[in-house]
C-alpha cells in the first residue's frame, strides 16, 4: 500500500534499547539554578534569568536560529463558503505568501468554523503531513501538497507524483468532533516551510535568505524543526488577523516530529494559549538522558535535516548537553502544556516523555500552579489534567479520538471561556 505512513522506528538502523533496567543513571540539568549558580525561587527570576538563558541553549544547541531579516508576508482568501460539511462549519482557504530578495514562499491555511457559534472563537491549530486536502474528504479543499514520505524518499517534488488521497488522514482529524466542541480547526501542511527531506533547503523557507543547501547553513542555524516552528508563529500571525478567531486562545497541536515542533513554537511565541505534544518523542518531551527508543544518535542520523549541526556534538553524549527536554516543556509555563504518550510507541519512549513533564512541573509550581506531583505515570487511558497535562493511551503512534476528546477536555477546563 504505498499510502501506509511508515511507523516510527521502521527505518532506523541503531539498535535501541528497550530494556528500563538498562537505562543509565543520569542527573538531568537543574532548571531553578542560573548559569552562574544563582537560586531561581521566584517565577520573576525564572522569567528574568533562567528561562531566557534555557531558550538561548535551546536555540544555539538544538533547535538552531531563524535567519535575521525582515520577511514581507501578504494574504489571500482563495476561498470561502458559508455552508460546509454539511452545514455544519464555514471554511476558509488563505494563501500565505511570504516574500525577500525577489523570491516568494507559499503555503495555504485551511481553517473551519463551527457554525453554530456566532462570533470569535478559540481554534485548534496543527500542520498535517501530505496535503490540506488529507484531512478531511470535503471536495472543496484545495490540493496544497504531494509530499508524502515516499516522495521524499525518491526526492520528488509536486506534479510529479501522485497526489495524496484526499481524506485519507482523516482518522487523525476528527474536524466534526472539534467543530461541535465549540473549536475552530486551522491547519496547514508542514510542507509547504520545509519539505521534510534531506536536501529539501533549496524549497524551504530559508531559500528567502539565499540558503540553498545544509553546507550554507551555520552550526547554530535552524533547519526543518526551526523554519516548521517559525511556520506555526506566521499561522498565528494570520490568526490574529482573522476576525472569525479569539487568538487570545489558540491551543497548538503537533504529532510526533510536528510535536517537537509545537513545543519548540510554544516555548519561544508565549502568543499560543496552550501547547500539546502527540507523541513527540527524542527531540520532543522525551528525556535524552535515558536513551530510551530513538536516541540523540539515531535521530541526528536518519533525519540530519531536522536540528541544527551543534546538535551532533550530543550524539552518544547526552551528559554533555546543558539542558534536557524538562527544560522545552518548562518554557512554556505558566500556559497550559499536554504531553500524550501512546503504550506501544517506545521509539518516543512513554516514560520519558512523562518524566520531562513531571520535571516541568517545578516550574509550574513556581507560578503556584499544579503540575504532574508524582513520578510514577498514570494508568492507562486516566488523563491527568493539571496545569501540566499527559496522558498515556493504550495503541500505537498515532493521533486518535481518544487524544483529541482529551486535548478539548483540557482546553476546557483551562482556557477562558
Ligand atoms: C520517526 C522519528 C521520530 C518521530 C516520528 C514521526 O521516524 O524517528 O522522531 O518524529 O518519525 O514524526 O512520526
Amino acid at each position: 500500500m504505498a499510502w501506509m505512513v511508515c511507523l516510527p522506528g521502521q527505518s532506523q538502523q541503531q539498535p535501541a534499547n528497550y530494556d528500563e533496567s538498562k537505562v543509565p543513571a543520569y542527573t538531568l540539568p537543574a532548571l531553578l539554578v542560573s548559569n552562574d549558580g544563582k537560586e531561581i525561587t521566584s517565577a520573576r527570576k525564572w522569567e528574568k534569568i533562567r528561562r531566557p538563558e534555557i531558550l538561548s541553549l535551546f536555540s544555539e544547541q538544538m533547535f538552531g536560529k531563524f535567519p535575521k531579516g525582515d520577511i514581507k508576508t501578504s494574504y489571500e482568501t482563495l476561498s470561502f463558503d458559508p455552508d460546509a460539511l454539511n452545514h455544519t462549519a464555514e471554511r476558509k482557504q488563505i494563501k500565505i505568501t511570504f516574500e525577500k530578495n525577489g523570491i516568494q514562499h507559499e503555503a495555504t491555511l485551511l481553517i473551519y468554523y463551527p457554525k453554530q457559534v456566532e462570533g470569535k472563537v478559540p481554534v485548534f491549530l496543527s500542520y498535517n503531513y501530505f496535503g490540506n486536502h488529507t484531512v478531511n474528504s470535503d471536495e472543496g479543499i484545495i490540493i496544497t501538497s504531494s509530499w508524502s514520505r515516499n516522495d521524499q524518499e525518491a526526492g520528488v517534488r509536486n506534479n510529479q507524483v501522485a497526489e495524496a488521497p484526499r481524506g485519507f488522514q482523516s482518522s487523525r482529524w476528527p474536524i466534526q468532533k472539534i467543530l461541535d466542541a465549540g473549536y475552530a480547526v486551522a491547519t496547514a501542511c508542514y510542507n509547504d516551510f520545509f519539505p521534510d527531506a534531506k536536501e529539501q533547503t533549496g524549497n524551504s523557507i530559508l531559500a528567502l535568505f539565499g540558503i540553498q543547501s545544509p553546507e550554507e547553513i551555520a552550526p547554530d542555524g535552524c533547519q526543518a524543526i526551526g523554519v516548521w516552528a517559525w511556520g506555526m508563529s506566521r499561522m498565528m500571525d494570520y490568526l490574529e488577523k482573522d476576525p472569525r478567531i479569539d487568538a487570545d486562545n489558540v491551543i497548538l497541536m503537533g504529532h510526533s516530529r510536528q510535536g517537537k515542533a509545537a513545543l519548540w513554537a510554544g516555548a519561544q511565541d508565549k502568543r499560543f494559549r496552550i501547547v500539546i505534544s502527540n507523541d513527540s518523542g527524542c527531540g520532543g518531551a522525551a528525556l535524552s538522558r535515558r536513551k530510551f527508543g530513538e536516541t540523540i544518535q539515531a535521530i541526528t542520523n536518519n533525519f540530519p535535516h531536522w536540528f541544527c549541526k551543534n546538535f551532533n556534538r550530543y550524539r552518544d553524549n547526552e551528559e554533555a548537553l546543558p539542558f534536557d527536554q524538562h527544560a522545552l516543556i518548562a518554557l512554556i509555563a505558566p500556559r497550559p502544556v499536554y504531553v500524550a504518550s501512546a503504550e506501544q510507541d517506545l521509539w518516543a519512549d512513554p516514560k520519558g516523555e512523562y518524566l520531562a513533564a513531571y520535571h516541568a512541573s517545578e516550574v509550574y509550581r513556581l507560578y503556584k500552579l499544579n503540575g504532574l506531583e508524582t513520578k510514577t505515570m498514570p494508568p492507562l487511558n486516566s488523563p491527568v489534567m493539571t496545569n501540566v497535562g499527559y496522558h498515556i493511551r493504550t495503541g500505537i503512534h498515532d493521533v486518535t479520538d481518544f487524544d483529541w476528546e482529551s486535548y478539548i477536555q483540557f482546553a476546557n477546563k483551562w482556557l477562558d471561556k
